[in-house]
């Protein structure tokens, strides 16, 4: 099953984000617009891996304190546009323990930079340059006291993400 390790988004940022969907669409952006309900933030891809309860067995040796992350800009990579999230200390730490944790047990997952990111449209067409899209940005902020390992599917109308395990921030 495909897998991997996500933020879930809720509150003033997934709102804004919302917002900022309409906002480019108003605009003329067309594509594939990422469902509310799908909105989030990974923070390890795991990818095809068929024992999910090594990975909960590994992401559950991670402690971290609750932290919050801040939008900060948006870009596009090819056709997926994105709004960004800043790189803060108390996410990389956390990105980096959850990924050492995932190494340890011999779980892959794509070592990329960790580039923190919410995909908003993919496959998307914008009718003028980035430049036009940066203007207003949301910098909402959430504060974050749980991540989860989503398992993801290809449904009729698009992916569908389901949240296999839970994991807390120490309170
Ligand atoms: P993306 O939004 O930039 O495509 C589920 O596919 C989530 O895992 C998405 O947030 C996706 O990021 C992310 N992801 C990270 N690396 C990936 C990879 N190599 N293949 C597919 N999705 C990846």
């Amino acid at each position: 099953m495909r897998l991997f390790i996500a933020i879930s988004l809720e509150g003033a940022i997934k709102d804004s984000l919302i917002h900022l969907q309409k906002h480019w669409q108003r605009l003329g952006m067309r594509g594939h617009f990422v469902p509310s309900e799908n909105l989030h933030l990974t923070l390890a891809f795991i990818g095809e891996y068929g024992n999910p309860d090594d990975v909960t067995d590994a992401v559950s040796t991670v402690s971290f304190q609750p932290f919050t992350i801040q939008l900060n800009g948006a870009g596009n990579f090819h056709d997926a546009y994105w709004a960004g999230i800043t790189p803060n200390e108390s996410l990389l730490d956390c990105v980096r323990k959850i990924r050492h944790a995932l190494a340890e047990r011999d779980i892959p997952y794509d070592r990329k930079k960790f580039a923190p990111h919410i995909t908003l449209i993919r496959k998307g067409e914008s009718p003028f340059s980035m430049d036009k899209l940066l203007e207003n940005l949301p910098t909402s902020t959430m504060d974050v006291s749980e991540i989860s390992l989503m398992r993801s599917n290809r449904g009729k109308n698009g992916m569908i993400y389901t949240p296999i395990s839970i994991f807390y921030a120490e309170s």
